[in-house]
């Protein structure tokens, strides 16, 4: 958000950031929009030049890019580190998953309130404990009590009032194995304690628990998902229910494996670096996604000729 090209254009972008809201903008059921996963500044950056309008700051590829386990390993304030440097590489909103908070009401709203200033327009806040397990691993995910997740939510709308920062509170009762009914009781609670839109989370390979949330919903406020498990639906099923926003949540990351692994292996292979060459990034591609030519004319600029 910040672009040092001496026009003051930081206070400006800053601002912006705080006081008006594009995610809020997004998170609409009157049109779908999709939220690209990002890990790091560079991630950001190619999702932003890609043409996507928001980020989801994914804490399973955070954690996997630091090389810790999606399972609290990192701290929150590696988290707002992160963020901060993905806020700083792009202009488009960053919806951060905050996993369940880092503990109670308390450690919520202090990682709300840091990941605000560091540049976030939003968080999601899950209803489990701490530490959280990654939802596609294992069956052992307890659900927190309603009241006291939904003090976790009330805290943070208390501690951030203005409504500029968007609050997802997102439901695992579906993962957890119960029912529509608790998921439908739990995004009521979630709410009346002032969420400003419901993440309704599976891990079936089809929608059909999805879009039935949906259509009992009714969209009393906006429902965002995340359909890494039932990846094959076309999108025009979850614009016929009006899903407001599809977090495409981890897939860069994924991407940056598979490429990686297949470069190691080859040069490792191969002793060279010549067949992989036409195959990486530019340097020129490095340097123009980072901004150097930015930072050339500040030289011009500002040091002595
Ligand atoms: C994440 O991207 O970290 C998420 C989504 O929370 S999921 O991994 O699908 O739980
Ligand atoms: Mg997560």
């Amino acid at each position: 958000m910040r672009n040092l090209d001496g026009s003051n254009s930081e206070l400006t972008s800053n601002t912006t950031n705080i006081y008006s809201n594009p995610l809020r903008n997004l998170i609409r059921p009157e049109k779908l929009s999709f939220l690209m996963e990002a890990h790091d500044g560079l991630s950001a950056a190619i999702a932003e030049k890609a043409g996507f309008s928001g980020l989801w700051a994914s804490g399973l590829s955070i954690s996997s890019s630091l090389g810790f386990r999606d399972a609290n390993e990192a701290s929150w304030t590696q988290l707002v580190d992160v963020v901060e440097r993905m806020a700083d590489s792009v202009d488009i909103p960053i919806l951060v998953d905050a996993d369940s908070g880092f503990g109670n009401f308390n450690n919520a709203r202090l990682a709300a309130l840091k990941l605000r200033q560091r540049g976030a327009a939003g968080m999601c806040l899950e209803d489990k404990g701490f530490p959280k397990m990654n939802s596609f691993i294992g069956d052992r995910h307890p659900l927190a009590e309603i009241g006291e997740f939904s003090g976790r939510l009330r805290a943070v709308k208390d501690a951030i009032p203005e409504s500029d920062f968007v609050l997802v509170a997102r439901i695992e009762a579906l993962i957890a194995g119960h029912g529509l009914d608790e998921a439908l009781a739990r995004a009521h609670a979630y709410a009346d304690a002032g969420a400003d839109a419901i993440l309704i989370h599976s891990r079936k390979a089809e929608p059909t628990e999805i879009l039935a949330f949906a259509r009992s919903w009714q969209n009393r406020l906006p429902v965002v998902i995340v359909p890494t498990k039932y990846f094959r639906t076309p999108v025009s099923e979850y614009r016929a229910v009006n899903i407001a926003t599809v977090i495409w949540a981890n897939h860069n990351m994924r991407a940056a494996i598979s490429a990686m692994r297949n470069v190691c292996d080859r040069i490792i292979r191969e002793e060279s670096i010549a067949t992989v060459e036409g195959e990486v990034a530019t340097l020129e591609d490095v340097f123009s996604l980072l901004k150097y030519g930015e930072l050339a004319k500040a030289e011009e600029r500002y040091l002595p000729h």
